[in-house]
């Protein structure tokens, strides 16, 4: 029996009793699964844990009370909707349809809850996370019909909208002394804020309550605004020019969400914002300054296998330099939508075959060619954003995950985009020249040896001559905690590890380093030491030249820091 895909496959090929030995079996074979994924897309937490959906019964499906439904659904939503999907489709994890999970039975879907499986399914009931009252009620709750969130049309995110300080009442000049383009929007994930750093001073100018959970801030074109996104699909527009940086309006775009992205084609600077939404399946078109919607186009289509998928999740979106488009991606098609945003009642729409699942990623350092990685293939999907056309499908490590990934001139092969991966230990390099170096375009040109897998975010910066690697979810504290950084020009010496923690003087308790962020000036690199909602975190800076210490930035109002994002390398996609 091939070991991925166990729990279905596994559990149409068995008999319904449920043996000792099997279970033993299950015991074992869960050591091998890849930690850092599971914990990494059981991440967020579902924001539809606490939505009220509709339920039809099943006269098949073991009966439960509508609290015994209710519990589960939550249960399901905190826990392994991030892998299995809204409406248990399949995504990382298996699908868990009824067809597939009324033919096996309680006992049987009892054994993988509790036990896990090489795969990746964690064992919820012999690590304490599920008592074995709650790995029964999920065996039962798997069985029934999958309930289904409510949709979220144009009309319901008008009754959100707030226009809380109209254009006409905003400043028309920068109203602060702040250098603006180094302030560095940082995500307080537990707190549902960001606090806007002075990269300058160090200081912070303002704290700002944003969504649940907040992912990910993206910077207009004219790096005036600034658009911050919720787990929660709750979106938020600050105002740089004010006096003292603020909210200027706010919309919820759906149930769950992690992109947003605005204009940056000549003539549309700061025109349009895009917010791409978990749940529904779908992506809003809004005015760029008001965050008025405009315009719905829904994701639920074919995948890049010709097979429906009521729930393509949108993943990371990028603005288009060279047409007035959006570069969108679903992550369950694989699909990758070129949305052209000049005239919304007669949109063009190109769309472009990826590989699954997509998820995070960055462009070259043309700003033509967009990087996307399609975790679940082990691959990498150009885009050619000037073309509108696949450049390639590069094969890379297990589980790539580059955040916006890193582009340096390698000393052997010229221009190359690189990626950590979340599965293994490898960084690789793709050759991204295709005029200049054609024999090493869209190829794996070198990998590197990391300090391990779960990697998430890698970094570099065109006036820096090292790369930065977190390891933000290895397993090992040691390596979670400390990076590894490597001299671009001698990339055969191998690396130099920076105890980050450590270094924050933060003392005891779980954290870990992650999200390398360089300043505007390109020397020094900032590091998230996250801990713990109810621990203190830090941000470390690191003077880029020296490799040494250059400050530790700690207040009691900085909980959970995560991702940093510098307004001038964020708009210009410098990374
Ligand atoms: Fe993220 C980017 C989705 C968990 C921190 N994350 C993204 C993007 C997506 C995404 C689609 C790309 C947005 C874009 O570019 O438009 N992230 C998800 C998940 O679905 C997942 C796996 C689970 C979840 O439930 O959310 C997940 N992400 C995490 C975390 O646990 C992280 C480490 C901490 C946190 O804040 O929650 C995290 N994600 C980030 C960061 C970025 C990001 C910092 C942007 C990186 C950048 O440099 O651009």
């Amino acid at each position: 029996m091939k070991r991925t895909g166990f729990i279905v496959s596994a559990l149409a090929l068995m008999p319904l009793a449920i043996n000792s030995a099997f279970a033993e079996e299950a015991k074992t074979q869960h050591k091998d699964m890849p930690a850092a994924e599971t914990a990494y897309q059981g991440a967020g937490g579902s924001p539809l844990a606490a939505v009220e959906m509709y339920q039809d019964i099943n006269p098949k499906a073991p009966a439960m009370s509508k609290a015994e439904f209710d519990k589960a659904r939550q249960i399901y939503f905190e826990r392994c909707a991030g892998c299995h999907g809204v409406l248990r489709k399949g995504a990382t994890g298996k699908p868990l349809t009824p067809d597939k999970t009324l033919a096996n039975g309680t006992e049987y879907l009892k054994v993988f809850i509790k036990y896990g499986s090489p795969a990746g399914m964690p064992n919820w009931g012999t690590s304490g996370e599920l008592t074995d009252d709650e790995v029964d009620l999920m065996a039962r709750y798997v069985q029934q019909t999958p309930p289904q969130p409510p949709e979220f049309s144009l009309k319901d995110m008008q009754a959100t909208w707030k226009d809380i300080i109209p254009v006409a009442q905003r400043p028309t000049k920068k109203m602060n002394n702040y250098n603006i383009a180094n302030i560095f929007s940082t995500t307080l994930r537990d707190a549902g804020e960001v606090a806007l750093i002075d990269g300058d001073t160090k200081k912070i100018i303002n704290i700002i309550k944003t969504g649940y959970a907040v992912h990910i801030s993206r910077m207009s074109a004219s790096g005036r605004y600034l658009y911050v996104i919720g787990r929660d699909a709750r979106l938020n527009l600050i105002d740089l020019w004010m006096e003292k940086p603020d909210n200027v309006a706010e919309i919820k775009v759906g149930l769950e969400a992690r992109s947003v992205e605005t204009s940056k084609f000549k003539g549309f600077e700061d025109k349009i914002a895009v917010a791409g939404t978990y749940w529904p399946p779908q992506f809003v078109i809004m005015d760029g300054d008001t965050l008025k919607p405009l315009k719905i186009v829904s994701t639920r289509g074919m995948t890049v296998d010709n097979e429906y998928h009521p729930e393509p999740r949108v993943a990371s979106i990028v603005a288009s330099h060279f047409h007035p488009e959006f570069v969108i991606n679903a992550k369950e098609t694989g699909k990758i939508m070129m949305v052209n945003y000049q005239d919304l009642d007669n949109l063009k729409i190109t769309t472009l075959d990826g590989a699954k699942f997509l998820h995070d990623g960055g462009f070259d350092s043309t700003g033509r060619y967009f990087m996307v990685a399609a975790n679940a293939s082990n691959k990498i999907a150009v885009v050619d954003t000037k073309e509108d056309k696949m450049a390639a499908i590069v094969d890379v490590g297990k589980i790539p995950h580059p955040g916006r990934g890193a582009n340096f001139v390698h000393p052997k092969f010229g221009p190359v985009w690189a990626t950590g991966h979340l599965g293994d230990e490898s960084i690789s390099l793709i050759g991204t020249d295709p005029v200049k170096h054609k024999a090493q375009a869209w190829k794996v040109v070198a990998t590197l040896k990391g300090q391990g897998g779960g990697s998430l975010f890698i970094k570099t910066h065109p006036k820096s001559k090292n790369l930065w690697v977190d390891t933000a979810l290895n397993p090992e504290a040691k390596i979670s905690q400390s990076v590894a950084v490597y001299d671009i020009g001698n990339l055969d010496k191998g690396y130099e590890v920076l105890p980050i923690a450590e270094w924050s003087g933060l003392g005891e308790g779980a954290k870990r380093v992650v999200q390398p962020e360089y300043n505007k000036a390109g020397d020094e690199v900032w590091f998230s030491v996250w801990s713990a909602k109810n621990q203190q975190s830090a941000i470390v800076v690191v003077d880029d030249k020296t490799r040494k210490l250059k400050a530790v930035i700690k207040d009691p109002r900085l909980v959970t820091p995560t991702g940093k994002f510098n307004v001038f390398n964020t708009k210009n996609d410098i990374y």
